[in-house]
């Protein structure tokens, strides 16, 4: 299998995160490439390849052009403004607030276009995270020229970057411009399949009113886990999206056997949906000695629900997502790779 990686994603590496009340070295670091560039080469697959140029035309179809504005512009609006520190919004929008005006301050849109303020902008986030949706694109490309998979080895992550909000480490949604790509391309109906701990809010949130994306996705209880606000089993889609949103709720200390069965709803749900293309959200962070997750996978189980993903048939691009417990990450993300190839 191929994968498209590039080395912009050291541009962002934010000093702190807040967790706990305080600022600590944010748990999305660059280290998190190294273990699992090392086990690809272990394992014997073929040199990464660096993707060219992002090209924001397709993400221009889903996501808001003030937000993409907004990215690429906040780190010097915020310097301008005479902000010392890296780019943090202190509050958000909440309920009953206005949402229909942007604030013209940058502290206010700051607030305006995030939803978690344990993520950080910096100097070099927008080179960073649209670098890492090139690498996205350019796995789609191989896998629309002919190839049966790819994998996209993005950072920062995106599954929980909305049409117009960051937050959870993600600025853009990778798998969501993938997923528009296939359609674009002729897929009629493309599914995501999202197996990071932490629901895909913003991929949800992308194609929550669309009948030809599918989002399936298995994560904790959003009663006990980030992101909290989205990701119940009663989120069903709506409007033409009504039955193409598939929620997997599982809670604390869940082992293999009950995830496992999740995943095989997951799966026979994206194969009843008719779907012609795969993209896979690919966190691995469901593993036991994750730091900020609550599910007991093992290792060896990530190669097992690699086959599984791997059965479904389907031309697919696994997107990196999340994975903390970085010493593992590499094993687990490449597990599932090699699962998948089986
Ligand atoms: N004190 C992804 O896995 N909350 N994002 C962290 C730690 C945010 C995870 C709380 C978790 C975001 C891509
Ligand atoms: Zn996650």
């Amino acid at each position: 299998m191929r994968t498209f990686f590039s080395e912009d994603h050291r541009l962002h590496f934010p000093k702190g995160e807040l967790s706990g009340g305080r600022f600590i070295t944010p748990h999305e670091r660059p280290a998190r490439m190294e273990f699992i560039l090392s086990r690809l080469r272990e394992r014997g697959f073929p040199p990464v390849e660096a993707p060219g140029e992002a090209d924001l035309t397709p993400a221009r179809r889903i996501l808001d052009e003030g937000f993409l504005h907004f990215l690429e512009t906040a780190w010097d609006e915020w310097k301008a403004a005479g902000m010392e520190g890296e780019v943090i919004a202190a509050g958000m929008p909440t309920r009953r607030q206005r949402h229909d005006r942007i604030p013209r301050h940058i502290d206010g849109k700051v607030e305006y276009y995030c939803h978690a303020s344990e993520t950080a902008i910096t100097r070099g986030t927008w080179q960073a995270a649209l670098s890492s949706l090139a690498s996205a694109q350019a796995a789609q490309a191989a896998v629309a020229g002919g190839e049966r998979a790819a994998f996209a080895l993005c950072r920062p992550p995106g599954h929980h970057a909305t049409r117009d909000q960051y937050g959870g480490y993600c600025f853009l949604n990778n798998a969501a411009v993938v997923a528009e790509m296939f359609r674009m391309g002729g897929a009629a109906r493309v599914a995501v399949l999202d197996i990071d701990f932490h629901h895909g809010n913003g991929t949800q949130d992308i194609f929550y009113r669309r009948g030809d994306v599918l989002f399936a996705s298995i994560h904790g209880d959003p009663l006990d886990a980030y992101p909290y606000f989205a990701g119940f089993a009663d989120e069903t889609g709506e409007g033409e999206g009504e039955g193409a949103n598939l929620n997997c709720v599982l809670g604390p200390g869940t082992g293999y056997g009950p995830w496992a069965e999740a995943l095989d709803h997951c799966i026979a749900r994206i194969r009843d949906f008719g779907a012609e293309a795969l993209v896979v959200s690919l966190g691995v962070d469901a593993y036991k000695n994750d730091p900020i997750s609550f599910f007991r996978l093992d290792s060896p189980d990530f190669l097992d629900a690699g086959r599984r993903i791997g059965r479904i048939g389907l031309p697919t691009v696994l997107v990196m997502e999340g994975g903390y417990a970085i010493e593992q990450i590499g094993v687990n993300t490449v597990n599932v790779l090699e699962g998948f190839a089986d």
